[in-house]
């Protein structure tokens, strides 16, 4: 059985419990792999290892260190289809997924943080008459810890460590013990690359351990969190007191604004893959559908042929739209609130159910992809993160009532608005609570924008130059001559 090890100052090592926890493999249910049961001794022992990598490591030129993140680059390439494979293996997705966009994400995400170091710069301020200067320092900050999720595992743990190391920081990482195959393969790559030792170290492990020691230990002076709003509730009350960093990218509910005008093939095939991509389970996924009362009826219709046409199948295959989802539990979970839909009155126009598949699948952790309809825009369906293939369709009177029931939720992580009226898509744009806020088109990323949401969807963004910020400090300094 393969074991999964930590990659503590460079090696590859086992946890200092030597007790292992199972990982399942959620397409049949079968523990495939063994991960480290770490503890706070773990991290004591990677955030000292990062403290001392870190003075030569923030002392490298920018130059350097592209070289050493654009071997990574070169080496995640390389061994691509390995890394699709065991993302596909760990998390359910379809490996066709996988190989589209998780594990091309991964090695841009060092590509575009290895060379926007080259490219980040700060600012100066002249005060003329007084003869005085001022320039900014922007210095990295030292160690920091980054906490990713199962959703899209490589693609969210890159998104958080490349920039942090590009901007001259040593990294205590810790990926989801859900899915850590992927994070361990990278740090494979990472020594192959030649990342000096300390730079980065990767610790598995459960949550409430692993995760609560990067918060808690007095070494980790800044954290990026994506996850859970109630974990990152529990994190920033650590956190907030030792005054860490914090960047917390967490849940979302999404809107979906379909209005008449909209190119109604491209407005209903987007929605499909807005609606399902990844089994449901992106932060992203529009999971709630609000469509304009006059083309109701007839959306509602051709969106439930659609999604009847997804296929839920072997993630292997390449013929599956839907994979299992991340395990069991989230399985429960999902399946609970589907349950819970048709009590609050919802109807459940397709799915609703579990699915068993058989072969070598018969014991995977499966879903029908659902649509509900009837529900009142306050219920709990209409108001929780789901986070699974489950969307609700709710039709708006007008454009204010869509921006009302849009508005209704206690997060504001992105949406997407579907119309030809360009005035109107930029007056719904300005008043949405929303960080992200797609016109026409779903999931388009352009790496240099600000990514993140508002209210119980987080706090700070990434991407760009806003995430170098976050993982740098700013300092004035202030020269007057004679
Ligand atoms: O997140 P968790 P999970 C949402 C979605 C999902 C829910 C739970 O609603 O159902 O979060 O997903 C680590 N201190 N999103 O289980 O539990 C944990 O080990 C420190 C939205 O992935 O928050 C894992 O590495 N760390 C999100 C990471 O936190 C802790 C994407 C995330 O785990 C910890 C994924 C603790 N006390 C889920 N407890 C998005 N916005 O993209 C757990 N962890």
């Amino acid at each position: 059985m393969q074991k999964i090890l930590n990659y503590i100052n460079g090696e590859l090592v086992e946890p200092n419990s030597k007790k292992w926890i199972d990982n399942i493999d959620p397409a049949t249910g079968d523990v495939y792999s063994l991960i480290p049961d770490s503890d706070s001794s773990d991290i004591d022992s990677a955030a000292r290892a990062a403290k001392d990598a870190f003075p030569a490591w923030a002392n490298t030129s920018n130059e350097e260190r592209y070289r050493v993140l654009n071997k990574l680059v070169e080496l995640i390439k390389e061994n691509a289809d390995e890394l699709a494979l065991a993302e596909s293996i760990d998390n359910g997705k379809p490996l066709k997924l996988a190989q589209k966009v998780d594990i091309p994400r991964a090695w841009q995400n060092f590509e575009f943080f290895a060379t926007g170091i080259m490219h980040f710069a700060s600012e100066s301020h002249n005060m003329q008459a007084a003869n005085t200067i001022n320039y900014t320092l922007r210095q990295p900050i030292g160690v920091v810890g980054c906490i990713s999720p199962w959703n899209l595992p490589l693609y969210l743990f890159t998104w958080k460590i490349a920039p942090a190391i590009a901007a001259g920081n040593c990294v205590v990482a810790k990926p989801s013990e859900v899915t850590p195959m992927t994070a361990y393969l990278l740090s494979e790559l990472a020594i192959k690359a030649g990342l000096p030792k300390g730079v980065l170290n990767i610790v598995h492990g459960l949550g409430h351990k692993v995760g609560d020691s990067i918060t808690r230990n007095p070494e980790i002076k800044a954290i990026s969190f994506t996850g859970g709003t109630k974990t990152g509730e529990a994190i920033a009350s650590i956190a907030a007191p030792m005054f860490k960093k914090l960047s917390l990218e967490l849940g979302g509910k999404n809107p979906n604004l379909v209005f008449a005008d909209c190119d109604y093939k491209k407005a209903l095939s987007t929605s499909v893959m807005s609606s399902f991509a990844n089994q449901g389970q992106i932060c992203l996924c529009g999971s709630r559908i609000y469509i304009e009362e006059s083309i109701y009826e007839k959306f509602k219709e051709d969106f439930v042929a659609k999604v009847n046409k997804l296929k839920v199948g072997n993630p292997l295959d390449s013929d599956s739209n839907l994979g299992a989802v991340v395990s069991k539990d989230h399985q429960e979970k999902v399946l609970s609130y589907i349950d819970l839909a048709v009590e609050e009155g919802g109807t459940i126009l397709t799915g609703g159910k579990k699915l068993e598949l058989d072969g070598e699948c018969k014991n995977g952790y499966f879903i029908a992809p659902t649509v509900i309809e009837g529900l009142d825009n306050n219920c709990r369906i209409q108001q929780e993160e789901i986070f699974g293939p489950v969307v609700t369709l709710t039709p708006f009177k007008n454009e204010e009532h869509a921006l009302e029931l849009a508005n209704s939720s206690q997060y504001g992580l992105s949406s997407t608005i579907w119309t030809q009226d360009l005035n109107r898509a930029n007056r719904i744009a300005n008043k949405i609570d929303a960080g992200i806020v797609w016109v026409n088109c779903w999931l388009h990323r352009d790496l240099r924008t600000p990514f993140g949401g508002v209210k119980n969807s987080g706090v700070g963004r990434e991407g760009g130059f806003e995430v170098f910020k976050f993982f740098t400090e700013p300092k004035n300094v202030c020269i007057q001559w004679s």
